[in-house]
């Protein structure tokens, strides 16, 4: 039964905002922190700074009621939960200095007793290290007057809110009592199952599905490559050997984006980097198709010394979310236009009213509004699945040089 009644929750992102939002529907005091005047502005006043179906209703209810507030300042609190992010250093090694930070700003606040719960996907010893640097921060507190737990983020983007209450989550504490309270502060919103082990193997569980899904990629990207070299449509023969009981390949694309499958393996790689061959061809593969695609795209634009426009369709790193992060698409955007000045590339992104910042001032790359592109363009890179691309007539792409990396319009 969970007896915590004030929450800190350190860092409003993706994961933070919606945690904090949940927890203060069950009517937990729950307190933001984040370093972004955006965020904690428009928190306040009840408004989300990014899309993500359902939690505007929850943040606004939220706010009015009273229960959920933002500032940048660390408050006391009965638990902390910390959802910062983890990206990885030039040698793919965990860059830890944003949890760290989160400590600095918990460690002073604390009383003895407390719960810090660390959410962010975190590399094999995190929650640990987590643990002792509070603790040498705080030498008057002990392992049983700090209760430290790691509890992994399992949420898909754009279903955030239905999978915080659906899914089954790990808990791994540094004692059993902290996994235990970080188990019944959980309860209080997530109806599936809440698993509790150690710090290091939550961690690793979390890893782990990542890099399950990283590796299933690759293979579909793989024979995205073997067959267009082959010259077979890759997605009739996905549909088809997935007919067989056993098998379910997944679907290729421009390559892996986001905060998390691009991310995670890299934390097993660096942790086990001569056990890890797999995983790391993997990672590799997936990051060589937006070359790939780039290629392609440059190979269509060659053809009769070509002097019109493309189009690139979406930037976002997967379908129906404006969330840029790692988006190959970026990449894909920012490659061609830079290396292919003459060219005009006409950007399609209809979740953004503006470029983000790795694509600005580049001056033959424009965010243009989707039919003004399809009409302009003579090649049409479909990069994102988004909703609003599905319903692009036929006709509208006859006589264009057509590149869908995603099979959405074959
Ligand atoms: N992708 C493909 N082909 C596919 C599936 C995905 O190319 O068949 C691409 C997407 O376009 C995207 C990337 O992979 O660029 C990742 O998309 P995703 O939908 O697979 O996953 P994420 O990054 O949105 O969320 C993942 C989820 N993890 C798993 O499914 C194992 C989610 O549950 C995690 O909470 C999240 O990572 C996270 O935060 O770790």
């Amino acid at each position: 039964m969970n007896s915590i009644k004030e929450v800190a929750v350190i860092g409003l992102g993706y994961i933070g905002l919606p945690t904090a939002a949940i927890l203060a529907s069950k009517g937990i005091i729950v307190k933001g922190v984040d370093v972004t005047p955006r965020t904690v502005e428009a928190v306040n006043k009840g408004e989300v700074p990014f899309v993500e179906p359902a939690l505007g209703d929850f943040v606004a209810a939220a706010v009015e009621a009273g229960t959920l507030s933002a500032s940048f300042e660390t408050p006391e609190a009965e638990a902390y939960i910390v959802a910062v992010p983890t990206p990885f250093n030039a040698d793919y090694t965990a860059d830890l200095s944003y949890i760290e930070a989160a400590a600095d700003g918990i460690a002073p606040k604390l009383k003895g007793g407390e719960l810090v719960i660390l959410e962010s996907t975190s590399p094999p010893g995190a929650t640990q290290h987590l643990a002792e640097y509070l603790l040498a921060k705080r030498p008057d507190l002990t392992t049983d007057s700090l209760l430290v737990a790691h509890c992994p983020e399992r949420v898909l983007p754009g279903y955030v809110m239905e999978e915080l209450v659906t899914n089954d989550r790990i808990v791994g504490g540094i004692t059993v009592e902290a996994a235990e309270k970080a188990k019944a502060l959980y309860e209080t919103f997530c109806q599936a199952a809440i698993l509790t082990t150690d710090a290091k193997t939550a961690e690793m569980a979390k890893l782990v599905e990542n890099s399950y899904r990283d590796v299933n990629i690759a293979f579909a990207n793989e024979l995205s490559v073997i067959s267009d070299r082959l010259d077979i449509d890759v997605w009739e023969l996905i549909s088809l050997a997935n007919r067989h009981p056993r098998v379910n390949i997944l679907q290729p694309g421009p390559g892996v984006g986001g905060h998390c499958i691009a991310v995670d393996p890299w934390f097993i790689v660096s942790a086990a980097p001569e056990e890890s061959n797999l995983i790391r061809m993997a990672r590799n593969t997936n990051d060589a198709k937006p070359n790939w695609v780039i290629e392609k795209v440059e190979a269509a634009t060659k053809l009769d010394s070509f002097t019109g426009k493309v189009a690139v369709m979406g930037l976002a790193f997967k379908a129906n979310i404006d969330d840029m992060r790692e988006s190959p698409s970026i990449e894909i955007a920012r490659k061609l236009a830079v290396a292919n000045p003459t060219i005009e590339f006409l950007a399609v992104e209809p979740h953004v009213e503006a470029l983000p910042k790795k694509l600005e001032g580049i001056s033959n790359l424009v965010l243009t509004p989707m039919d003004e592109a399809l009409e302009a363009a003579n090649v049409v890179t479909l990069l994102v699945d988004h909703d609003q691309f599905k319903s692009v007539p036929a006709t509208t792409l006859a006589g264009k040089e057509v590149i869908d990396t995603r099979g959405l319009w074959r």
